[in-house]
């Protein structure tokens, strides 16, 4: 019995520990970015397990939506609204893709690697409509040269 609190206390520590150097990442959500209209700015984001991601509606009529296949097992689906903040604590290792829901076809998608990307090979193979198809190419891209 004992020893079971130990443990526990320790887990605790080691988790408030973690949670100490866990670090925010923005995206902002923009009508017009570096890479063009409708973007998520940066597209790419390479974090930590227990980071945060936040999702800022610099400009409105955006939102954050998880992409199906497209996050660690486990990992609750999201949808944010238009014009709201979004916020992500990236609690699992892997891929997680995301997509502005009616900015999809235009291209308007992210990508967030947590630890080394275990499930990269799965995610790449994700069939996408009009540009994000070709964004997503690009992003799989910086994945493969982050590791
Ligand atoms: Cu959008």
């Amino acid at each position: 019995m004992k020893r079971t609190i130990a443990t526990l206390v320790l887990g605790a520590a080691v988790a408030m520990a973690a949670n100490a150097n866990a670090a925010e990442h923005t995206i902002e959500m923009l009508n017009k970015g570096e890479k063009g209209a409708m973007v998520f700015q940066p597209d790419f984001v390479k974090a930590e397990i227990g980071d945060t991601i936040r999702f800022v509606p610099t400009d409105k009529g955006h939102n954050a939506e998880s992409i199906k296949g497209m996050l660690p097992v486990g990992f609750e689906p999201f949808k944010g609204k238009f014009g709201k903040e979004v916020i992500l604590t990236v609690d699992r290792q892997g891929i997680y893709g995301v997509k502005c829901t009616p900015h999809y076809a235009m291209g308007m998608v992210a990508l967030i690697e947590v630890g080394e990307g275990g499930s990269a090979q799965q995610a790449a193979a994700v069939k996408h409509p009009g540009k994000a198809g070709k964004t997503f190419a690009e992003l799989f891209g910086l994945v493969a040269a982050s590791n």
